[in-house]
């Protein structure tokens, strides 16, 4: 059952895989790929995913890219039971939302914020801060509406992996979102309850945090979509 996971160490989109991973017990073989020389940017790896995004999945030669459909095609296929995926219909209507909210608003505003100006010549801008403050306003209100210990119930699905890892940003740049109480405290719980999964998380913060202060020089790389910053 040799399953292959291309990853970027530190993607959040691929750190949500090897937390699910990791929480499944499942042995697997871990490619870094390295974005930094574009080693996603190769017809080679457009052979394995046409959008040259990382992670790919490859499970005994079923690939398959698009984290969240990453994170429901194995929980679905070796979960033991369907806590981290539940089978009930509403139930899972909810990890599914979390999942479109994260790929459509949360990340999606966190990452524009945070990581483009990171590895690409973006500025943080006003409008980006308030995306930010919308995203993580959303993300409150829906922990308060539910009531529920984590983002989809009272244990961890896989929505959780996408939503910290989208959050660790945050963290990473030291982002104050203190005020976001009920974010503060699902964030803060799910470090104390799951130690082995926060490592993992945790590695690619600590890259994160350092590239904060001191960018990646990607003045080699042509990117088709994201404007390069020149080397001072
Ligand atoms: N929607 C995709 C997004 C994946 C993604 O954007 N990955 C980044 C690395 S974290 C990437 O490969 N970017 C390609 C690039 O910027 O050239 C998913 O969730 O898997």
């Amino acid at each position: 059952m040799p399953i292959t996971l291309y990853s970027v160490s530190d993607g959040p989109p691929s750190l949500a895989v090897r937390q699910l991973l990791k929480a499944l017990n499942l042995d697997y073989t871990l490619v870094n790929v390295d974005f930094g020389i574009g080693e996603h940017m190769t017809d080679e790896f457009a052979e394995k995913n046409p959008q040259k995004e990382i992670p790919v999945l490859d499970d005994d030669g079923f690939l398959l890219g698009e984290s969240n459909a990453i994170l429901q095609y194995l929980a679905e296929k070796y979960g033991k039971n369907d806590e981290l995926y539940p089978k009930d219909v509403q139930k899972r209507a909810i990890v599914n939302h979390r999942l479109c909210f994260n790929l459509s608003t949360y990340y999606r505003y966190i990452s524009e914020y945070v990581m483009a100006p990171i590895f690409f010549a973006y500025e943080r801008t006003p409008l980006g801060l308030k995306k930010t403050h919308i995203a993580l306003d959303n993300f409150n209100t829906y922990l308060k509406r539910l009531g529920t210990k984590y983002a989809a119930g009272d244990n961890i699905t896989i929505a959780d992996f996408q939503l910290v890892t989208a959050t660790m940003c945050l963290e990473a740049i030291d982002f104050d979102f203190s005020k976001y109480s009920l974010v503060d405290k699902w964030y803060k719980t799910y470090k104390k309850e799951y130690p082995e999964l926060w490592a993992i998380v945790e590695g690619g913060m600590a890259e994160i945090s350092a590239f904060e202060k001191n960018p990646p020089d990607l003045s080699h790389m042509t990117h088709p979509i994201h404007p390069i910053r020149k080397n001072k």
